[in-house]
């Protein structure tokens, strides 16, 4: 059967080597030829005898039981994940050093099959290799296969009807050892075979089998080139993990040291004199921090705390490599610095290349809070009425109006909810009726109101309203429409409102907001959160770096199912120069995934202000802005911070997660995504919106001097912060300007 696999195995190259060249994971060169030289010695595979933290942390980039490396991803993309994510356990016998991994049989189909899956290594194509492991089984009648793949991992079982006189298909892994007998008792079980031309790394895939429920070990496991198993030892005689340990996970604030932990695995039988290289850079790869770390490594598992004033908010990857740059540190760890500010802070902070400063700006509360609803979202746009009055739907009919531009608030009571304000002080209501939505206008600040006209849609997110200069009102809608992905569409009105044109579509997403510019120009922002179709996973890795990060961070409290639905969750732009009929220049504005609900202003001097929210981690997230001096294409370097968001319970909610649940936070994964509580199922995504203080959206408009300080191209920013367990829903309001052009 193996005999014929090599030449088989040629069809599938072109999606493999296309898909290949997206990923960022190190490859070595994958030419022809790469396989040839002497053989190697030495284990290719890291902490093979898992003595460091296995999945501790949310699992990071590099290590073993990685379900989002290029080449298992596919299994969390087609709903093929364990349901227990191999943690690794003291072992009272291991075979080397403490530790062995831990694999859970799960039923599959009349029989229990679990798997562990190694990092991706690199593997030199046409080259032969061996693959060895030490097992033993708590459940009698158990079974080892070992396995190797250099494409796509797909535990489906092959269809062997398809492959039956088929020279060129079959399906499964690259090299797959017989079925081998596993007992009580520790022993070595071991699989020699050539990988294909043309492949550049794999991963080795321990299946595990039993005829009941249980638990099968697995301890120095050892990929080598050549035929024969040599005795066992570790990649290299040091190798190290980098943890942060945070809670919420790999979030550090500002304002604390940038503390990290150093897990070290030394298998020389004494102490080494090692000294090890930590570099942190950011995630599009400028170096920010480099330390040598020259303290002797102690022998077998040791952890050292290193701590750093960092000082430097932004998204980050930390790695430790050898003196001579070998990969000694089996996982990157990703992580973010947020800034943090104090609620009543007279100012709003921006970054520049990571450092913060502060610009003076005016903060006040709106007097309005909710207890019932945790949203705190006020509609992205706010008009200046040729009176002066700036008006903010709140919830329901409840409506902040201020005269003097944002210093004070008073609050009315509307008897529709506020959807948008026209220049002439018309407030406008959409209220849906069967089979769509029906517009309101009131001229009397909503105590009544008159119907004007009808959209007929289904399913719709409605921006706010824009009076272009002309009079003509434009709506964007985003919806979805049988066969088309979620869009956001303009609909028009001439006649103020009684009949709309159709739906003019602008780029795909929702909760959609409009500008008009002095130009003439309409600019669109839309959130974008595209979905993925099943077992669809190249598109992730077009959006590596801060999908990842998304990824990780969201693992620790939610099951990784649930969060591989976006590769993206980031803002849009597009422009329209004719008053919204024809729309071109899609573009991403932020690229972050968690960054939403954005809309923009022009300033009197020409620049394009974005502000939007930035959600991930919850922990000292808030409303950012950023400007544009040409329109939206290109960002100054500059990000600004109107608030950031406390979560003081943080870790209360995620001891309660963790007592609820019993498995999530022990990093075991379990299948369970919801869990049973006092009496009520308890979701973790869910559980944390409804006990965490987290920003809500925000609302802008450009202050005429005489509501300013009597100079033009003051911002006022309306930012809400969403309900927490101890703080109810609440919103600010921000005077301030950014950085003179
Ligand atoms: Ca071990």
């Amino acid at each position: 059967m193996h005999l014929i696999r090599p030449m088989i195995a040629m069809v599938g190259l072109t999606g493999l080597v296309a898909s290949l060249a997206t990923c960022r994971i190190p490859t070595p060169d994958g030419a022809p030829d790469s396989g040839q030289g002497a053989i190697q010695a030495g284990n290719l595979l890291p902490n093979a005898s898992f003595e460091l933290p296995l999945g501790e942390e949310p699992r990071q980039p590099g290590n073993w039981g990685d379900i989002l490396n290029p080449l298992t991803i596919n299994l969390a993309a087609s709903n093929q994940q364990p349901g227990n994510w191999p943690p690794r356990r003291v072992a009272v016998e291991a075979v080397e050093g403490d530790h062995a991994a831990q694999v859970t049989l799960d039923p599959a189909g009349e029989a229990f099959v679990g798997h562990l899956t190694s990092p991706v290594v690199p593997v030199r194509g046409g080259q032969v290799y061996t693959l060895s492991a030490y097992v033993r089984s708590e459940v009698p009648a158990a079974w080892v296969k070992l396995c190797l793949w250099t494409r796509p991992l797909d535990w489906r079982r092959p269809d062997a009807a398809a492959s039956v006189g088929q020279y060129l298909s079959f399906s499964g892994p690259d090299a797959e050892s017989e079925v081998m007998e596993v007992s009580a008792g520790w022993k070595r079980y071991k699989f020699t075979f050539v990988v294909e031309h043309l492949v550049s790394r794999g991963v080795a895939d321990l299946v595990v089998g039993g005829e009941r429920p249980g638990k099968v070990w697995v301890d120095a496991v050892q990929l080598e080139e050549g035929p024969r198993a040599s005795p066992f030892r570790t990649r290299y005689p040091v190798e190290v993990v980098l943890a942060g340990r945070r809670k919420p996970p790999m979030v550090h604030p500002v304002d604390q040291p940038l503390e990290l932990v150093l897990a070290s695995y030394n298998n020389s039988g004494s102490a080494r004199s090692e000294e090890m290289r930590l570099k942190i850079e950011t995630l599009k790869g400028a170096g920010v921090l480099e330390k040598r770390l020259q303290e002797p490594v102690p022998a077998g598992y040791g952890e050292r705390k290193l701590s750093y004033s960092f000082q430097r908010v932004g998204e980050f990857r930390a790695r430790v490599r050898s003196a001579s740059e070998e990969p000694i540190g089996l996982e990157d760890y990703l992580f973010v610095v947020h800034p943090v500010m104090h609620r009543d802070l007279q100012a709003v902070t921006y970054s520049r290349r990571g450092r913060l400063h502060q610009l003076p700006a005016e903060r006040v509360w709106i007097p309005w809070k909710d207890n019932e609803d945790f949203f705190a979202d006020p509609q992205a746009n706010l008009t200046v009425t040729r009176k002066g009055a700036i008006y903010a739907g709140l919830k329901a009919g409840a409506v902040a109006v201020t005269r003097d531009g944002g210093r004070s608030w008073d609050l009315i009571q509307a008897s529709k909810t506020l959807l948008s304000v026209l220049p002439d002080g018309a407030f406008l209501n959409a209220t849906r009726e069967p089979g769509g939505l029906r517009v309101y206008r009131s001229e009397d600040e909503g105590s009544t109101w008159t119907a004007l006209g009808f959209i007929p849609v289904t399913g719709p997110q409605g921006g706010p309203v824009t009076q272009l200069k002309d009079g003509t009102l434009v709506w964007p809608i985003g919806q979805p429409r049988p066969g088309i992905p979620h869009t956001v569409y303009a609909y028009r009105s001439e006649d103020g409102g009684r009949t709309w044109s159709e739906g003019y579509p602008i780029v795909p997403g929702g909760e959609p907001a409009l500008l008009q510019l002095d130009s003439g120009r309409l600019l669109a922002v839309a959130r974008h959160n595209p979905s993925r179709a099943p077992g669809e996973w190249e598109k992730f890795y077009r959006n590596e770096p801060s999908w990842r990060l998304w990824q990780w961070a969201t693992s620790y409290y939610d099951h990784h199912r649930n969060r591989l639905s976006s590769y993206e969750k980031n803002l849009l732009m597009a422009d329209s120069d004719d008053g919204g009929i024809t729309w071109k220049n899609p573009r991403a504005v932020t690229h972050l995934l968690d960054e939403m609900h954005g809309s923009a202003v022009q300033l009197p001097d020409g620049r394009i202000v974005l502000m939007y929210v930035h959600r991930l981690p919850a922990l000292h997230g808030g409303e950012r802005a950023k400007v544009s001096r040409d329109g939206g294409y290109t960002w100054e370097e500059e990000l600004y911070y109107l608030n950031t968001v406390d979560a003081p319970n943080w870790v209360e909610v995620l001891t309660a997660l963790e007592n609820a649940d019993g498995g999530v936070f022990t990093f075991e994964e379990s299948r369970r995504r919801s869990f049973p509580t006092e009496g009520q199922r308890l979701k973790g995504m869910w559980y944390i919106n409804d006990h965490v203080t987290k920003p809500g959206y925000s609302a802008s408009c450009v202050l005429p001097p005489e509501l300013a300080d009597g100079k033009p191209g003051m911002i006022l920013t309306i930012v809400g912060e969403r309900k927490g367990k101890d703080l109810p829903a609440r919103m600010q309001a921000i005077r301030w300007r950014p950085l003179p052009r």
